[in-house]
């Protein structure tokens, strides 16, 4: 069966953790998103250590109850060892098809996009879901590749019927029309996280727009 994706898919990414108290205000974020009706989503750790992204995600899954599934970035070990319900791979990670041998059939596998020839691979393998972008510029990826726009999210529709993610550059603004061009779900990083930013606030001024 087709995964059905929420449209909203929050990425946390660990650069935005708090260097005092990281896991009470992991525990706090998590159990704050669950609340707010937020079903999907990732753990991004781009700097730290094996270690630490061990520490941070076993504090997420104690905080998580099963309807909020926990997505690990890059990693499919990972992702088992700490029982997350899934993983999310780009195109210098393992395959996904790598990833699903490892994860199992039972768990979510999403691969990242960022052109036409990468998308239509995609539809090919063993995902559940294809992410594409950058949507719109984006501060949060060292190197992004060129900004696809909305009108790559209207091709990327029409080339896959698998479940689609936008990403990049999304705000709970421009929102609205990347549903518009065809996207399943939207992934924000910067627009949900990060200084000042009362995220569960967001995602439920998100959730009551777009659900
Ligand atoms: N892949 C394509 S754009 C991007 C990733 C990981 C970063 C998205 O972050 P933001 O802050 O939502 O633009
Ligand atoms: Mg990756």
């Amino acid at each position: 069966m087709p995964l059905l994706l929420p449209s909203l898919y929050p990425i946390l990414d660990a650069s935005f953790l708090p260097a005092f108290e990281r896991g009470a205000y992991l525990t706090r974020i998590v159990c704050e998103l669950e609340d707010e009706g937020v079903t999907l989503l990732q753990y991004r750790n781009k700097s730290g250590d094996e270690a630490e992204a061990l520490t941070d995600a076993e504090v997420m899954r104690t905080a998580a109850t099963k309807a909020l599934r926990l997505i690990m970035n890059d990693s499919p070990e990972l992702a088992v060892r700490v029982g997350f319900d899934g993983v999310h791979v780009g195109q210098t990670d393992r395959s996904p098809s790598e990833a699903r041998a490892i994860v199992g059939a039972e768990r979510i596998v999403g691969v990242s996009t960022h052109n036409r020839a990468q998308l239509t691979a995609a539809a090919a393998l063993p995902v559940d879901y294809i992410a594409f972008g950058p949507v719109f510029a984006t501060s949060s990826k060292l190197n992004p590749d060129p900004v696809v726009g909305l009108d790559g999210v209207r091709e990327a529709r029409a080339l896959t019927s698998k479940p689609l993610v936008a990403i990049g550059g999304i705000t709970l603004e421009n929102a609205q029309s990347v549903l518009d061009a065809g996207a399943d779900s939207v992934a924000m990083i910067s627009a949900m996280f990060g200084p000042g930013k009362d995220s569960a606030k967001i995602a439920k001024d998100f959730l009551r727009n777009f659900r």
